[in-house]
């Protein structure tokens, strides 16, 4: 171990960056440029290819190397550093079985939140609760359900992101709540027809990166502690977790899914919103189903101890998704801190985890250090001294609601039928005009106009329209109602995608209704079918009308729920419910067809874009419960359209990356992530496709124009980052504890058990069982040597210099147009290729401005030097290449209206 130590030291000085001298830069304002150009660039040495292997298992090429033991907490900034100090006066304190309490979960049920720590009553610590989700409170009643994770990066409205984590955040207070599951920043958006894309913000890690910062700021400014998900490669459902399924065939599924990434991409796209929500000061990362590179995303010490706590300087706890864990020793080691809800993945109510009293006897036998559990706990504790608005929860704020009954007064553990009969559903408001704003606004902005050809949007009566219909399941409620179980109900208004993150309208406006409501005030005749099927029912209907509104879905969701044969992830990209052949039929009869797509993700509108009858389409990501509100007032005109796609719409479903379906000869199937950086807008740029519409694109009821754009030097890029500071001392440590197993055992003088419940005590037979001396097989690799500062790491989110700014860019937008309205100025960066080659654009900012008609304003944005920064696999580090910066200020990823140039170092 000496020698590996040896070794590490070496390979520090070695990857020392030389080169911090600042580059000289050269900015040219106006630059001729090719308003759609797509090209693929070329580096001087090509990247080899990620991988290929023709009859060998991808596990040759993707593993993950060892990275041992996990970084101990409190090393970086000193804020973070006294709230160690202050967590360890009470970690100290606390006996082994106190602290095994805190770091596993009471399982599945046993106690109110969908996830409940043991508690430490003896210091006044409670059950911690963790509650779903990241778009409101989950399995409660008296909530807002608030739009999707997609809508919020749909108004690509900074703002806007954070008044909505706010309001979500101060739901969760209100109920009781003591940290979020949410945001989800992962998956990325790699698949269009991933299930989960709609709980994130959308197929860009920039776009993810400040949503996801913004939305953790907001949350914990409310005194609850953000928990950010899905740690890592989670970019479908299918295969995500063994036993979940039998159908299929996918009872033969041996291992879940491994994500094979590449260093670079993991960097440059997945790693870096994580970057980001560090940085904003998350308390909690969600590791999630998947394997990485053929290693447990949950137990793989590469991803946990290096990446996350090494190089991204994460000071808080690492949870597993919920059944996520597959070791008990192998993934404390590896980084994680608290396992949830507590059991083996869908063994629940049976009390069998990995830890809890597995984890007191791996310490009480010596084969897991104290260290670690000390390190596990004050992980779970520093945060809530760290974030001036967080406070550690007391026996007095406890949850006030059970995710298990709706009944104000049932059994103490309604899951496990069993205890007395107590007050479990105080039924507690947490809903206000602050978050209905807030829940409105997003849906207002989260509304993208695609099509308005002929301009018939907004609807005006002076243009003689007497007679609408308003058609399609889409529009109205479903039969079945508006809170089917996690929102597994599709042949409605979809207020979201189902599975965890849904959560209960506490009433829904539905398009049908807003726009009666309108259209009747304004003196039309209102027509409606939900007929989708049976097409004759609505040809008259069309036939009479001088406008439809055909209102159309597509639906999917988390992996544990099908509908109509979509696992999660949705099997297709058309419509639901035949809504192909709606449109086709009433835009054949009705001369002002409008086209309303209420979908998780992006959907195929090959069959009817063109057509001209259809006049108008529209894309609303899931809004939550003012969904049909919002787009009535889009309709009318009472609000001018502002959203922006937060993804491609392709023409054509092999544009797409597909989901992985073959469980391969191993059962263990393998998704090798072989779009390496170029994902969505990328790969459509480098192999120069057309998109139908291309990411960031959005139509408005008014007109825009762009001048003077200002590009200033704030900082001199350098090459390389400087050296970070060193690690911070520990001021106190925490002795070993004695270690009589005695003090252990299960107090059974002093409780009954609840079935199925998780404690931390060993049972007589396991004391006696404890080994003498240490023959545990432990991981290859494994060491007990803390490492010094990495040259990348040293802050929050990676080298602290990444943040610096370098250039600011200013440009005019002026109001040309007659409506007032939003414009989303969008900054694009073209890097040189002296190094590797880089996708033709990529995001590196936007701003949001309203103005008035004739109005004009000024839009900002920061360059910092991670914006300018490719990944270097081969030295492991951010740098700046010379050469060549294109910078763009647009209107979409393929509409640039001002062009600069920066030249850096030649
Ligand atoms: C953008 O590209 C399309 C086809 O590739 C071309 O028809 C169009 O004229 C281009 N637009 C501009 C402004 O160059
Ligand atoms: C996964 O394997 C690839 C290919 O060897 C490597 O570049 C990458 O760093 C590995 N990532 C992790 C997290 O182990
Ligand atoms: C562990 O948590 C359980 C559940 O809250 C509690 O009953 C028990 O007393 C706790 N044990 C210790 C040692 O604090
Ligand atoms: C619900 O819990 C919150 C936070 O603990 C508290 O502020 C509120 O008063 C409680 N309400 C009821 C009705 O118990
Ligand atoms: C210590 O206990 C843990 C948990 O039961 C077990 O996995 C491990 O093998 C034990 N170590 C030894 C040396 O027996
Ligand atoms: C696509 O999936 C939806 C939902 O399962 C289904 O209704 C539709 O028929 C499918 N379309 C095609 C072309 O298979």
């Amino acid at each position: 171990m000496m020698f590996e130590f040896v070794i590490w030291l070496t390979l520090l000085l070695m990857t020392k960056p030389s080169d911090t001298k600042p580059l000289r830069s050269e900015i040219k304002n106006e630059i001729h440029f090719d308003s759609n150009i797509t090209f693929e660039k070329r580096g001087l040495h090509e990247e080899a290819p990620l991988f290929y292997i023709e009859d060998r298992h991808p596990a040759e090429f993707f593993y993950s190397d060892p990275y041992y033991p996990s970084p101990l907490g409190g090393r970086i900034d000193h804020v973070w550093q006294k709230a160690y100090d202050k967590a360890r006066k009470i970690v100290e304190k606390m006996s082994i079985t106190e602290k095994v309490n805190l770091t596993t979960g009471t399982g599945w049920g046993s106690g109110p939140c969908i996830g409940n720590t043991g508690g430490v009553p003896r210091l006044g610590i409670p059950n911690l609760c963790l509650q779903d989700g990241p778009n409101g409170v989950r399995y409660t009643d008296y909530v807002t359900n608030f739009p999707s994770g997609l809508a919020a990066g749909t108004t690509f409205n900074k703002e806007l992101i954070h008044q909505r984590g706010k309001a979500i955040g101060k739901e969760h207070k209100a109920k009781g709540v003591h940290m979020v599951l949410g945001p989800v920043v992962g998956p990325i958006g790699l698949k269009a027809a991933g299930g989960r894309n709609w709980e994130s913000f959308g197929a860009d890690p920039y776009l993810q990166g400040i949503a996801g910062a913004a939305t953790v700021e907001g949350l914990q400014q409310q005194g609850v502690l953000s928990i950010v998900r899905h740690f890592i490669g989670n970019e479908q459902e299918h295969f995500r977790q063994v036993g979940e399924w039998d159908d299929n065939g996918w009872d033969k599924l041996d291992e879940s899914i491994s994500s094979n990434i590449g260093d670079r991409a993991m960097h440059e796209i997945y790693l870096w919103p994580f970057a980001d929500v560090i940085r904003s000061g998350a308390g909690g990362i969600m590791c999630s189903y998947n394997q990485v590179n053929n290693t447990y995303a949950c137990e793989n010490s590469y991803l946990l101890n290096y990446l996350l706590k090494e190089e991204l300087g994460f000071q808080g706890f690492v949870v597993s998704d919920w059944g996520a864990q597959h070791t008990g020793v192998y993934s404390s080691l590896s980084g994680l801190d608290m396992t949830m809800p507590g059991e083996i993945f869908d063994d629940w109510l049976t009390g069998k985890s990995y830890w809890g009293p597995l984890l007191t006897r791996a310490v009480y036998n010596g084969t897991i250090p104290q260290q670690r559990l000390n390190d596990m706990v004050t992980r779970i504790i520093a945060p809530w001294f760290a974030i001036e608005t967080l406070k550690l929860p007391s026996e007095d704020n406890i949850p006030n609601f059970s995710s298990w009954t709706y009944h104000t007064y049932s059994q103490k553990f309604p899951y496990q039928h069993f205890g007395p009969i107590v007050e479990q559903n105080f039924h507690q408001n947490a809903r206000s005009t602050f978050s209905e704003e807030v829940a409105l606004n997003v849906a207002r902005e989260a509304i993208v106009l695609l099509k308005n050809d002929g301009h018939n949007l907004p609807v005006d009566v002076g243009d003689g329209i007497k007679r609408i219909l308003i058609a399609g399941v889409g529009a109205g409620p479903d039969s079945k109602g508006f809170d089917c179980k996690d929102q597994r109900c599709t042949d409605g208004v979809l207020t979201s995608g189902w599975g965890s993150a849904a959560v209960n309208n506490p009433y829904v406006i539905t398009p049908y209704e807003a726009i009666s409501e309108r259209a009747r005030s304004l003196g039309m005749v209102v027509d409606f079918s939900n007929e989708n099927w049976n097409l004759d029912h609505v040809s008259e209907l069309a036939d009479y009308a001088d406008l439809s509104i055909v209102v159309v879905n597509s639906d999917g969701g988390e992996g544990f729920i099908e509908v109509d044969n979509n696992y999660g992830d949705r099997n297709n990209f058309s419509l639901w419910h035949n809504g192909d052949n709606l449109i086709k039929h009433i835009s054949e009869r009705c001369r002002k067809t409008i086209v309303v797509v209420n979908a998780i993700g992006p959907v195929n509108m090959e069959k009817w874009i063109d057509n001209e009858n259809v006049v108008g389409v529209i894309y609303m990501p899931p809004l939550g419960q003012f969904v049909g509100k919002a787009l009535m007032e889009i309709i009318f005109g009472d609000v001018n359209p502002s959203g922006k796609l937060p993804f491609t719409i392709a023409k054509k479903k092999s544009h797409y990356v597909p989901i992985v379906d073959d469980l391969s000869k191993n059962n263990d199937p393998q998704d090798n992530f072989d779009r390496d950086i170029y994902i969505d807008y990328r790969f459509f740029d480098k192999h120069n496709i057309k998109p139908r519409f291309e990411f960031g694109f959005g139509l408005s009821y008014t007109k825009f124009e762009l001048s003077n754009l200002n590009i200033l030097e704030i900082n001199s890029p350098t090459e390389y980052l400087p050296y970070p500071e060193d690690y911070l001392p520990i001021y106190r440590t925490i002795e070993d504890d004695v270690c009589d197993p005695e003090d252990a055992l299960f107090p059974h003088e002093e409780f009954d058990p609840v079935p199925g419940f998780i404690y931390p005590y060993l049972y007589n037979e396991d004391v006696r069982s404890l080994p003498d001396e240490d023959d545990f097989d432990y991981p290859k690799g494994y060491n007990t040597y803390f490492k010094t500062t990495p040259p990348l790491s040293g802050g929050f989110g990676g080298n602290p210099a990444l943040w610096e700014i370098l250039f600011s860019v200013k440009a005019k937008v002026k109001n040309i147009g007659k409506y007032k309205g939003g414009y989303v100025g969008q900054l694009y960066i073209e890097s040189p290729s002296t190094l590797v080659s880089s996708p033709a654009k990529v995001l590196r900012g936007f701003d949001k401005v309203f103005l008035e008609p004739g109005e004009s304003k000024s839009i900002h944005f920061d360059i910092l030097h991670r914006d300018l920064s490719i990944w270097d696999v081969e030295s492991q580090q951010w740098i700046i290449q010379t050469g060549t910066y294109k910078v763009y200020i647009a209107s979409s990823s393929r509409r640039v209206e001002l062009c600069g140039e920066i030249d850096i170092g030649i």
